[in-house]
């Protein structure tokens, strides 16, 4: 007899991208064995929660059958590749989208242990053959990558080890400038580890992708810290080594320079909710899924919905950066129904949320996470309910304000980059970072530590009632606190 020992398991989803078919089933295994929930994470895929060992292989071989599995979603390696969603630009999405789903397949490990494990197949390889690229030992810690399209910069392009930033004329696509080096994680008390926005390097046409994915990876192979897993990203080996010494390593591997980088302009990191056409004349529905958790909530059968919908939907899924789902690639003739089921279940409207709750996200954290220090998914929708007061009595409530809440200083929802920044440091604690910038491109500040939600909530007040007597018109938050000087 042994304890019921259970786990969390990723998917890998390439940019987000599913099927319907693969929702019903993702559906069906969630509630055969991950708790009746299934949650929408900040790298655009799905995890369940509540899985018993004993269920897994069930639940793993389950999402073979759906064409979908777990290789890379965690480890020493590539992680789960994020793309754009940008619904409109149907045809550069779709190119940008393939270039996504190329790099995930090409970067990620090839081991037939996966089979053998999971699957029960035969050993049909030895190691030494199995990973030309990884080797025996992997990378010195985990490597994200991501595709943008400005100019939206939905994905956090700059929070990316490797950021490709696609450059179109018009729909034409002409390649990618070049970011590296971002990540967000730090540790309290420990001044060496820190968030870092990603540099832009250069730029490369669009063919070129895969070898820069092995030139700039291989770098960090072979120069990355594998004795102190805290000093391990890909940032620190930048830092260390110097950015220019980096980048010519990166060329020298290429065989080629890189272009000088291209201009390009972000306006936005979150999404457009509700109904809107691409260029084909199909149309998406964007909901706003409050922290990406999808359950039968009381007076909401959130779950229920979605597969209603999955069951009768003609195009894909397509998970935000944001932890939320559009309903993507609708055809005409569809679009009513899907549009009367929304109404019946009531998520139609559900854009009505202040525009803070609309551009929140938070971390998991408690109960299911093993390093969390604070709550954060269960507790920020009711803290988002009382700002919303203070909102309204500053003319607020339309307002669109980054909010971000982690239960600990790992950075999952990307805290360090929102106008506003939560961080758990112990059970109702923590730190209260501002002025990040509204489009993902400058890091918050830390304003106040280790405080409740008492001080949080005043906090707010007085910076809110600043910002509504002495912004410009047009001025962000973020901006706001740094012009005038709040923080540094
Ligand atoms: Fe994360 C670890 C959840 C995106 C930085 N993250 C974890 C673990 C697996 C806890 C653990 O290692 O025991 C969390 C599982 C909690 C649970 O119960 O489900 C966890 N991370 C998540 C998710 C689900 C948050 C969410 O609410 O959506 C996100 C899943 C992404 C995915 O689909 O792959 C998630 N994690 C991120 C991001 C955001 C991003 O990648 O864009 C970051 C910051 C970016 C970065 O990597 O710097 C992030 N997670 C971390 C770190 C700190 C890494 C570092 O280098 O400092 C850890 C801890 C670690 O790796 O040691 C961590
Ligand atoms: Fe867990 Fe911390 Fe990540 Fe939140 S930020 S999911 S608490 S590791």
């Amino acid at each position: 007899l042994e304890p019921a020992h259970c786990f969390m398991v990723r998917v890998r989803l390439p940019g987000g991208v599913c099927t319907p078919a693969q929702w019903v089933k993702l559906d069906k295994l969630a509630r055969a064995h991950g708790g009746e929930t299934l949650r929408l994470t900040t790298r655009q895929t799905f995890q369940f929660h509540w899985i018993l060992k004993r269920d897994l292989k069930a639940t793993i071989q389950g999402l073979r059958e759906a064409l979908l599995d777990t290789v890379a979603a965690c480890g020493d390696d590539t992680r789960g590749v994020m793309c754009a969603v940008n619904p409109a630009l149907s045809s550069l999405h779709a190119e940008v989208y393939d270039a996504a789903r190329d790099a995930s397949n090409h970067a990620t490990w090839k081991s037939g242990a996966y089979h053998e494990i999971w699957y029960g197949e035969r050993k049909v390889a030895s190691s030494e053959t199995e990973e030309p690229f990884y080797g025996n030992t992997y990378l010195p810690r985990k490597f994200k990558i991501g595709f943008v399209i400005p100019p939206s910069n939905d994905i956090d392009v700059y929070a990316q080890d490797l950021g490709f930033i696609a450059i179109a004329k018009g729909r034409t696509l002409e390649g990618y400038n070049v970011a590296i080096g971002g990540s967000m994680g730090r540790t309290d008390g420990k001044p060496e580890t820190y968030p870092r926005l990603a540099s832009v390097i250069g730029f490369i046409p669009a063919d070129k992708v895969i070898e820069t994915i092995d030139a700039v990876m291989s770098v960090q192979r072979d120069y990355g810290d594998r004795k102190d897993r805290s000093h391990a990203r890909f940032k620190y080996t930048i830092d260390d080594k110097g950015l220019d010494w980096i980048k010519a390593e990166i060329e020298t591997r290429l065989g080629f320079s890189l272009a000088p980088q291209r201009t390009f302009t972000f306006t936005s990191n979150g999404d457009v909710l509700g109904w809107s056409e691409s260029e084909d004349g199909r149309s998406q529905y964007t909901l706003f899924i409050e922290n990406g958790r999808i359950a039968n909530h009381p007076g909401m059968a959130l779950m229920d919905a979605i597969l209603t919908i999955a069951k009768i939907h003609d195009g894909t899924f397509r998970l935000t950066p944001n932890q939320n789902l559009a309903i993507a690639d609708v055809s005409r003739e569809r679009r009513p129904v899907i549009q009367s089921l929304l109404e019946e279940f009531g998520l139609d409207g559900q854009a009505g949320a202040s525009a803070l709750r609309r551009n929140s996200m938070a971390c998991v954290a408690l109960p299911t996470c093993g390093l969390a220090m604070a709550e954060s998914e269960r507790y920020l929708p009711g803290l988002i309910s009382r700002i919303e007061t203070i909102l309204a009595r500053y003319d607020l409530m339309e307002e669109p304000i980054t909010l971000r809440m982690t239960g600990c200083p790992n950075g999952c929802a990307r805290p360090y980059i929102a106008e506003i920044g939560l961080t758990g440091r112990a059970p109702g604690k923590y730190n209260l970072y501002i002025g990040g910038g509204f489009h993902g491109e400058r890091l918050n500040r830390l304003h106040r530590e280790n405080i409740g939600e008492t001080a949080i909530l005043n906090e707010l007040d007085t910076l809110f009632a600043q910002f509504a007597a002495g912004r410009q018109p047009g001025e962000h938050f973020g901006d706001y606190v740094m012009r005038a000087g709040i923080v540094a």
